[in-house]
This record gives structure tokens, C-alpha cells and sequence, in this order.
């Protein structure tokens, strides 16, 4: 029997008592299939007061072997990857184990080559295309760190990750091709990199052909590149707590964090989460649609899937080119059987209507998946039916950049699910609920703070080149606790349903942005003086984006100036981050000491005008009569 393998309730129950009861035994079982270079000598060490965890302590590793090299003898020839671009047209392609191992390999040899060493910071910047695949496991095959920044982000936030990570390589592609649209890729590095004289090299796959300007010196190709190395590429022993990558994601205040995870305790809990949460078997196809620039394309796109010997497919595009039926066109064309999207997606397409589901059979699906934001009742039951045709389990997965893998969710056919809610803690998880106060709350069918009271293998080791900021933001406003900044209700059978952000976070479409960090580059705007953003509920994206915004002169032209805020949060962040509304006021709520009342801000935006709650408080009452009237 494989103890690393749920596949009952009863086991569940029993894993879930194992690990709770002896973690360090429960994950040390975990952690024997792999290979190791050297077997830990402590499973676990932490102090969650000062935010440190290590897990796997002593041992070393590569995780490239563990996803390519360790499955070489028994699935060479199976397909690893399958590429789905963007145009139905083009030939997807399939690339097998021993095909991956060999380009994976090659372009290791392309990065020693061309000097990147163990523990220097890689930033990747590219479409989903295979090449990124290669390019992340080729850092972790030779102990470079990656820190992939999704290809929709500005030239400006490319340029502060490179900064932040002190990255000298910068991976990336000529362009990019994303429905009827074609992009620039390597054309926003360079505009970054103007502002990074600490980038030594650029090394530029072509994908779609178009013409790119090459620097001397700095910039080279791939495919000349791949002309001077051979195959054989040993991987680099790393220790456990070696960093494997490092991802940027948003917080309440100030720039992203670079979230660091690490090699050995990643490995275990993704390999863990995903064969378990999905129920993988194998052979079975797996399909996450998220972007590698994401915690969820990391893991259950890349590490997770090849972990487990799966096949994992990548898709290039977007859901509705070249139309609203795609995603179910291409669950058909490679007969998919592990479908993970978000709801965002899933709403989106309900809106196009079934006309687009109908023609497809769908019939490969086993298992679908929702995650990245709360996926509310009535997409829930649409996705349940109309794609899983009531006989697919659906799991929805609540996890964050932070977690590295999934912490709460339902396994597949195996543990109940319950309509928008995430349900059960996965073995080795110990979820709490807490007052304000931060006292746990014993009972069940209650509502608090979602925090975590153990460690468990993947968590969040740091935040790159400050790790006060790390203890600060997850450890210290519940001591003893990892805090989520989520909050949850717990049903009277002990399910968790994750209601949101507490904090000034919105999610949009499933990503994560700071309500300061958006101001910051509203703010930047000639002609804004002051602004605050904050989220309220959208049809599609779950939440949108509500900008007040205080002018320096009179707005004779509304639409003159929001299209100039929009194009500047678009220059800063990037077009995902854009306002949907923009209201301009005179004044904002603030406190007498002047703290921005984003309570009623929010009220507003809702259109819950009528329960403002207090505002005696208020320096001057009267803006809110001002912004009431002037609601979008
Ligand atoms: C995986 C990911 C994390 C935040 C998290 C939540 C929200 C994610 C769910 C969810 C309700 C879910 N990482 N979130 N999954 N909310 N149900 N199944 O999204 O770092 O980008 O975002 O996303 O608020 O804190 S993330």
C-alpha cells in the first residue's frame, strides 16, 4: 500500500490524525519516495515568533531529478508536456520525459555557459511557452533561483523585481501571442532594464518572429546558444533549505514581497498536495490554466504534475479566442482529465452562454478545480454541471503564493465538497479560526481570521532580503500563528469557506493586488493629487477596481483624464491592475487624524449607502454627502 496515497475518508481521517499527531513522522513518510543526494537529519525546526521554519534539515537534492531523471526508466517516453498555443491552427507539440530531461539539461548548459551560477537570481519574463517550462526547471537544475514575473506585467514592475532579487539574467522572449493579438515581450525587458545596470545577460527565445532590438554584449540568443552545448547536464545538489525560487506577490502596503520558497519542503508538500487534492492517477492528462507567473502555475502547472509523472499541458492563449469554447475545445483535442481553472474564467464563460459547451463532449474530464479567489454559488453549480456534468468532483483549493501548495479543499471523490466552500484542511494543516483579539474559536458554525497553528513543509521561508518584513506580515499581529490575512467561516460539520480579504488586498480575476499599490501609481498622474482605491464586488473578476481620486485642477475633461490614470497604472503595474471606475472628489473621509475612512469608501462603491456606519469621526462629514452623490 502507498501511505503517501488518500483514497478513502477513512484514510483521510487517519492521515489527518497522523500528522497532526506526529508531523515530523507524517512527513518524513512523505519525503522517503524521492531521491536524495543525502537523507535529512532533523525533519523539523521552527519558531513561528520569529517567522523561521526549515524543514528536511541536512538533506540534499534537486528537484529537477525528482521531475525528470527519477522517472527516465519507467516513463521516458511518455509525454511530459503538451503545448497548446494560441492559434487552433498551429500543431501543438508533445514533449516526452526523456525529451524534456534532455532540453532542460541543454539549457542549464546555455545558463552555466553564459555565467550564471548556483544561488545567482534568474529573472524569467515570458508567454506561456514551453521554453519558460525549461528555462524555470533549468535553474533549478544547476541552484539558480528563479523569480519569474508574469508576462503582463509593466516594463516598471519588471524592472523592480530585477532590483529587488539583484538578478544579473534576465530570461525572456521576442514577443507574444495572446488571442488576435500579438505583444512585445523582450522589448518591455529592455525598457526595464534601462533602470537595471546590474543585469549582465539576456538570453531571448524566438517565438513569434518578430523583430527585436539586440544588444552587444548583453543580449543573446537561445537558439545560437543551444548550438554550443551538448545534453548532459548532472543536477546540482542542493541542500533542503537552499532557495529554489523566489515570487513577487502583493501585500497591504507597499511594493510585492519576493515570497522565497526552498527545495526540499516545497517538493514534499506539492507532490503531496497534488496527486491527493486531484487524485491524480496515472496517465491521467492535467490541466491547470493558470500562468507560470503565478504561485499556481509554479506548482500545479510545473512541479506538481512532473513530480508525479503526469502530463501536464500548457496553453499559450485565452479562454475566448477565437471564441468563448475554447478551453472545452482543447479539453476534447487532448482529452483531458484533470481540469484547474478559476472562477473568474468559469464566469466569464457562463456569461457567453452554453452554445459554446454543447459541441464539446467533454467526456476525458474526471476531476475540475477551481482556485484563486471564492468561487460563489451559482458559478460553482454551473461548472459542477455544465463542464463536470454532475459527475466530476470539483475541488475548490484555497492556497496563496505564501502556502506554496494547497491547504484547504476537498480530495477529490474522496472527502465531501460543499458549494463555495474549500472544505477540509489537508493532512499536516492545522487551520484556526480567531477573534480580533486573537483567541481561537472552539466552535464550529462560527466566522474569524484564518490562521495556521503548525508548519508545514512548503510554507513561506521568507521574504527576499528582509525577513523583519516577513515575521511583521505573517507572524507577529497573532503571535504563535501563521495569519493568512483571509478571512473564514466554519460550518457546523467543521467545513471552511474562505469569505476574503481582511486587509487591503483585492483580488482581481484571482490576482492579487495592494489598494496602496495601485494609489502609488495613480498618484503619478500629472493630474492627481490624492487617491484611494478599494475593491467592490464584480459580475466577472470577482472584485473590480474603485478609484476616488482628487484632481489638482477642475475636470473639464473626465474622460481625458482617467484614460491618463488608466495608462499610467497600466505604465506602473500593468493593464491587469487598470481602475474599472474612477470617481473624482473633492476631499476624502479621513479621521481626525487623518486615516482614510476606507470603510465607507467601500460602503460606496458597493452601493450599501444607507449603513455607513459612524461617521462622527470624520474631519468633515460632508465629502461623504459629496461622494454619495457622485457615485459611479
Ligand atoms: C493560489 C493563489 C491568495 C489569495 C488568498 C485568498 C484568495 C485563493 C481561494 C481564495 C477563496 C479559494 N495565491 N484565494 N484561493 N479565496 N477560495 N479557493 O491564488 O497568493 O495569488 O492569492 O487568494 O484571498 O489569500 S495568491
Amino acid at each position: 500500500m502507498d501511505l503517501t496515497r488518500i483514497r478513502t475518508q477513512a484514510d483521510y481521517d487517519d492521515a489527518y490524525r497522523r500528522s497532526v499527531a506526529d508531523p515530523e513522522g507524517f512527513w518524513a513518510a512523505q519525503a522517503t519516495g524521492f531521491t536524495w543526494k543525502k537523507r535529512w537529519d532533523r525533519v523539523l525546526e521552527h519558531d513561528f515568533k520569529q517567522g523561521r521554519t526549515q524543514w528536511f534539515i541536512g538533506g540534499s537534492l534537486n528537484i529537477t531529478e525528482n521531475c525528470l531523471d527519477r522517472h527516465l526508466a519507467t516513463r521516458g517516453d511518455q509525454v511530459a508536456l503538451i503545448w497548446e498555443p494560441n492559434d487552433p491552427q498551429e500543431p501543438a507539440q508533445h514533449i516526452t520525459y526523456r525529451e524534456l530531461h534532455a532540453r532542460v539539461c541543454r539549457y542549464a548548459n546555455v545558463l552555466l555557459r553564459n555565467g550564471v551560477r548556483k544561488g545567482d537570481r534568474v529573472c524569467i519574463y515570458m508567454p506561456m511557452i514551453p521554453e519558460l517550462a525549461v528555462a524555470v526547471l533549468a535553474c533549478a537544475r544547476i541552484g539558480a533561483v528563479h523569480s519569474v514575473v508574469f508576462a503582463g506585467f509593466s516594463a516598471q514592475s519588471i524592472a523592480d523585481r530585477i532590483l529587488d532579487a539583484d538578478a544579473a539574467f534576465v530570461l525572456t522572449s521576442d514577443g507574444m501571442a495572446r488571442g488576435a493579438r500579438k505583444g512585445p515581450v523582450k522589448g518591455l525587458v529592455d525598457e526595464a532594464l534601462a533602470g537595471c545596470p546590474g543585469v549582465k545577460r539576456v538570453i531571448v527565445a524566438r517565438h513569434t518572429g518578430d523583430p527585436v532590438a539586440m544588444q552587444a554584449g548583453r543580449d543573446v540568443w537561445l537558439h545560437e546558444e543551444l548550438a554550443h552545448v551538448d545534453a548532459d547536464r548532472p543536477a546540482e545538489a542542493m541542500d533542503s533549505e537552499d532557495l529554489l525560487f523566489i515570487l513577487y506577490t502583493s501585500g497591504s502596503t507597499g511594493k510585492p514581497k519576493g515570497v522565497v520558497h526552498t527545495c526540499g519542503g516545497y517538493m514534499v508538500y506539492v507532490d503531496h498536495s497534488f496527486r491527493n487534492v486531484f487524485q491524480y492517477n496515472d496517465g491521467d492528462i492535467f490541466w491547470c490554466t493558470a500562468d507560470v507567473g503565478w504561485i499556481t502555475g509554479h506548482s500545479y502547472l510545473i512541479y506538481g504534475p512532473l513530480l508525479a509523472g503526469a502530463t501536464t499541458l500548457m496553453f499559450e492563449g485565452i479562454p475566448t479566442y477565437p471564441d468563448a469554447g475554447r478551453f472545452w475545445q482543447v479539453v476534447d483535442k487532448h482529452r483531458v482529465n484533470i481540469f484547474y481553472t478559476a472562477p473568474t474564467a468559469i464566469r466569464s464563460l457562463m456569461a457567453h452562454g452554453l452554445a459554446f459547451v454543447e459541441p464539446c463532449s467533454l467526456a476525458s474530464l474526471r476531476t475540475i478545480g477551481s482556485v484563486g479567489e471564492p468561487i460563489n454559488e451559482e458559478a460553482w453549480h454551473w461548472y459542477k454541471q455544465h463542464i463536470g456534468k454532475g459527475r466530476c468532483p470539483l475541488v475548490d483549493t484555497w492556497w496563496q503564493t505564501e502556502t506554496g501548495g494547497i491547504l484547504i479543499s476537498s480530495l477529490a471523490g474522496v472527502t465531501d465538497e460543499k458549494p463555495s466552500h474549500a472544505a477540509w484542511p489537508l493532512p499536516g494543516v492545522q487551520p484556526v479560526l480567531l477573534t480580533p483579539e486573537g483567541k481561537e474559536i472552539a466552535e464550529n458554525d462560527v466566522e474569524g481570521l484564518l490562521a495556521i497553528k503548525f508548519p508545514w513543509p512548503s510554507i513561506i521561508r521568507t521574504t527576499y532580503g528582509d525577513h523583519e518584513r516577513c515575521r511583521q506580515t505573517y507572524f507577529s499581529s497573532y503571535p504563535g500563528y501563521y495569519f493568512t490575512g483571509d478571512g473564514a467561516r466554519r460550518d457546523a460539520d467543521g467545513r471552511y469557506r474562505i469569505i476574503g480579504r481582511v486587509d487591503d488586498v483585492i483580488n482581481v480575476s484571482g490576482h492579487r493586488f495592494g489598494t496602496a499599490e495601485i494609489e502609488n501609481a495613480i498618484n503619478e498622474s500629472d493630474f492627481v493629487v490624492e487617491s484611494a482605491v478599494v475593491g467592490y464586488p464584480h459580475d466577472i473578476k470577482g472584485q473590480g477596481i474603485y478609484a476616488y481620486v482628487i484632481t489638482d485642477r477642475p475636470v473639464t475633461d473626465a474622460e481625458a483624464v482617467r484614460a491618463d490614470i488608466v495608462a499610467m497604472v497600466t505604465k506602473v503595474i500593468g493593464p491587469i491592475a487598470k481602475p474599472d471606475k474612477i470617481q473624482f472628489v473633492s476631499g476624502l473621509p479621513k479621521t481626525r487624524s487623518g486615516k482614510i475612512m476606507r470603510r465607507i469608501l467601500r460602503k460606496v462603491a458597493e452601493g450599501e449607502m444607507s449603513s455607513l456606519g459612524d461617521t462622527t469621526t470624520l474631519l468633515d462629514p460632508a465629502v461623504v454627502e459629496e461622494i454619495k452623490a457622485g457615485r459611479m
